[in-house]
């Protein structure tokens, strides 16, 4: 079938728009937006969990931590749970009180969107 000029016109119309909309789902990926202890904070005594605050929901099974000492250590810690009263915070425990010293945190989730994303921080612990 040959398409008229009106149709195609609109078939461009509606592709631009259908661009512009996958473009703006960039926004709806999970950013990490506040993280305690804070990024680049020091504190004390040693905490007694990480929480990661998520800009979208997060899927709690496909979403994690792992924590690295002051000698790039692995740090064994417990297991990242969705917080199921706020599907946008990560909570993981920890199970060993963490010596003095400067703590990198990596992190990974995937967003209820379906969308990927990771990122990494720092604090000490005095
Ligand atoms: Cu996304």
């Amino acid at each position: 079938m040959k398409m008229n000029f009106t149709t195609s016109r609109a078939l461009r119309a509606s592709l631009l728009l259908l661009g512009v909309l996958s473009a703006s789902s960039v926004w709806a990926h999970a950013h990490l937006e506040q993280q305690t202890p804070a990024a680049n904070s020091e504190v004390s005594p040693s905490p007694q969990s990480l929480t990661l605050n998520f800009s979208e929901g997060i899927e709690g099974h496909f979403s994690g931590v792992t924590l690295k000492g002051p000698n790039q250590q692995n740090i064994a810690i417990g297991k990242a749970v969705r917080n199921e009263n706020d599907k946008k915070q990560l909570i993981v425990p920890l199970t060993e009180s963490l010596t003095s010293g400067l703590y990198t945190v990596e992190w990974h989730v995937v967003s209820v969107d379906g969308h990927k994303t990771k990122g990494q921080y720092q604090f000490s612990v005095k």
